[in-house]
């Protein structure tokens, strides 16, 4: 007997068995623990999914950097926000050149331009 044939038994996938049958669900979702029929979605930040912010949502979940950090090529971890490291820098140097000429040519030289 193939239950599956018949309309209403799985939320998402049924699996025909030789014994009975077995629900299933798409990605992102798991087994209600309520009814083994229903799927319900599966809260990622529960399980610590994202390195900084995580925000859930049905059948996804979407990791979110705090202020300063970018989002990793992996969209789970979070990284500082170089270029704006860089820009600080520069920034730095041009007041050192303004105060200390001489010497700030040389510190252009060894920090700016690496
Ligand atoms: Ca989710």
């Amino acid at each position: 007997m193939n239950e599956c044939a018949e309309s209403g038994t799985c939320q998402h996938t049924c699996v025909d068995k030789k014994v009975g049958y077995a629900c299933e669900c798409f990605p992102g979702f798991k087994t209600s623990p309520i009814n083994s029929q229903m799927c319900v979605d599966i809260d990622e930040c529960q399980e610590r999914a994202c390195s900084q912010i995580c925000r859930n949502s049905i059948g996804a979940y979407k990791c979110e950097c705090a202020k300063e950090y970018i989002l990793k090529d992996d969209e789970h971890t979070c990284k500082a926000n170089s270029s704006k490291s860089r820009s600080m820098l520069l920034d730095w140097c041009r007041i050192l050149v303004i105060i200390e000429p001489t010497f700030s040519f040389l510190v252009l030289l060894t920090q700016c331009l690496m």
